[in-house]
């Protein structure tokens, strides 16, 4: 006898953000009606990274994006498919995406709305061809300017004007987790359904870490607070206690197990490039939106000196380093930094 779902325990994303819309009785219905976009995104982008090895879309374009990175095929459809679901509905002013150098300006042919929708359409798309999780990560802030078409001005906002924060994980099963500010929330798809439905309400990071997330291939370019910071992680010095090391070079997924399960994940600056002094990770839609989910799971996410929400964007695909999840951990890097690094 196949079990039958309790009906009234299935909460869709749409439910579960009307039931907190009675809480915000100004909201419009608007930002649900977005989420439910990029949620019918995320489920066009996961039909085609589940078949990627049986379709010809693995493997690199020609082409390299605004960071010089080559990009995957899989990068150019998850791109396309998350400007073409939300380009046309009247709820954006503007759109940004790593893989555009400029602001994506909604087409004359459609009208525009007062929300600006920002994205890394598929995060950690070097590990495509390996099968590991890969991620896109979402940043929607309401506009600054007046009225007409969005501006640049209406992309560079600092991490804490942000109305809603999320991100997709392609992994075992396909995942999203949002905030609106009123905690962390995740989804599971059910691909039955072909709905997400709630499966984590109110995410938080837990009180006692287990991992730590970093790329010790470089540990030779890091400064000296950091270098120590991460002995301290391994309990190599200053009474530290050992935590396993996990990394899998997909931000999405390193932060999504350091959020459940209790950890840090950090790319600091290092002197290995020159073209990174300041760190790798771009603040306005990875660092900026993972910042403001950590936060609202109990966690902080920091540059190494200053809160990650806090910072003014001056360009577009700008840079940081990042620490970001377990609260205390990422404070005590901060810490290592202040002590050690001028
Ligand atoms: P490295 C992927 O390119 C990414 O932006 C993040 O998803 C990931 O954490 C990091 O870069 C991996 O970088 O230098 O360790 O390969």
């Amino acid at each position: 006898m196949t079990e039958v779902a309790d009906p009234t325990r299935i909460i869709t994303i749409e439910r579960h953000i009307l039931d907190e819309q009675r809480a915000h009785p100004e909201a419009t219905g608007t930002l649900t009606s977005i989420l439910y976009d990029i949620a019918l995104a995320a489920k066009f982008i996961a039909s085609r990274t589940t078949r990627a090895g049986l379709v010809d879309i693995l493997g690199s374009t020609e082409d390299t994006n605004v960071q010089g990175e080559r990009v995957m095929r899989l990068d150019r459809i998850a791109d396309q498919v998350m400007i073409r679901l939300n380009d046309h509905t009247g709820r954006l002013a503007v759109m940004a995406s790593e893989e555009h150098e400029h602001i994506i300006p909604i087409p004359k042919k459609y009208p525009v709305g007062k929300y600006v929708l920002m994205f890394d359409p598929l995060d950690g798309s070097s590990n495509i061809d390996y099968n590991a999780s890969i991620g896109t990560i979402f940043a929607i802030f309401r506009r600054k300017s007046a009225s007409g078409r969005g501006k640049l001005e209406d992309c560079l906002q600092p991490g804490k004007d942000l109305v809603v924060a999320g991100y997709l994980i392609y992994g075992s099963s396909t995942m999203l987790v949002y905030t609106s500010g009123a905690g962390v929330h995740g989804f599971t798809l059910d691909t039955q359904l072909g709905e997400f439905l709630l499966s984590h309400p109110n995410i938080r990071i837990p009180q006692k870490p287990k991992y730590y997330s970093c790329n010790q291939g470089y540990q030779a370019n890091w400064s000296v607070g950091v270098a120590r910071y991460t002995q301290y992680l391994q309990g190599l010095a200053d009474g530290g206690s050992s935590l396993s090391l996990r990394y899998i070079g997909s931000l999405v997924g390193d932060f999504h197990r350091n959020l459940l399960a209790g950890g840090v994940y950090y790319y600091p600056a290092d002197n290995r490039d020159p073209a990174l002094p300041t760190g790798k990770l771009r603040l306005l839609y990875e660092a900026a939106p993972l910042a403001f989910i950590a936060h609202q799971a109990g966690g902080y996410g920091s540059d190494g000196r200053q809160d990650i929400l806090n910072i003014e964007p001056i360009s577009l695909h700008q840079r940081t380093a990042l620490f970001i999840g377990h609260r205390g951990l990422v404070e005590k890097a901060e810490e290592y930094i202040r002590t050690y690094d001028q």
